[in-house]
């Protein structure tokens, strides 16, 4: 017995593992595309134009900036998607210590997110810093580039969002 059998089957192992987690980002960007577009698609035509996006987020702004100050505070920020993940974690049939340690993960993120977006660090995020983050997932999702996202838009083997 040699080694060789066993290097080759790690190899082969080690293979497989990087394909299906290749596999498993692709899946994860076409989740994230048809989230975005049920998230986003305002007429229920399965696209989300620029302009239907241009005032979805307009609108998902000024409903965040609760104290009409023109940028989003961090508390803003926060109240607005901790709102929306606990109605996903109501209707979701995770377990109570599953929602828990979703419910910490995702704020966590979103704490984060929020630094991410604040590009300034001015503790806000104004409607340039807002619109400049909108678009530039559109752009990711628009990888056909014909100034809309949908089902048609090929996922690209790089994208992880
Ligand atoms: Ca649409
Ligand atoms: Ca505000
Ligand atoms: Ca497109």
């Amino acid at each position: 017995m040699s080694e060789r059998p066993v290097m080759k089957t790690r190899t082969l192992l080690t293979a497989a593992v990087a394909l299906s987690l290749i596999a498993g980002a692709a899946h994860a960007a076409s989740h994230a595309r048809d989230i975005f577009i049920k998230e986003q698609d305002q007429n229920g035509d399965g696209f989300v134009t620029k302009d239907e996006y241009a005032a979805t987020r307009a609108i998902q702004f000024a409903k965040t900036d609760t104290d009409n100050s023109g940028a989003l505070s961090q508390a803003e920020y926060v109240a607005e998607f901790k709102a929306r993940l606990e109605a996903k974690l109501t209707a979701s049939d995770m377990t109570p210590e599953k929602k828990a340690e979703e419910r910490m993960r995702q704020m966590r993120q979103t704490d984060v997110r929020f630094g991410v977006l604040d590009s300034d660090k001015s503790g806000g995020i104004t409607k340039a810093e807002f619109d400049y983050s909108g678009w530039r997932m559109f752009v990711t999702h628009d990888t056909n580039t014909d100034g809309a996202v949908s089902a048609a838009d090929p996922i690209k083997s790089d994208q992880t969002t």
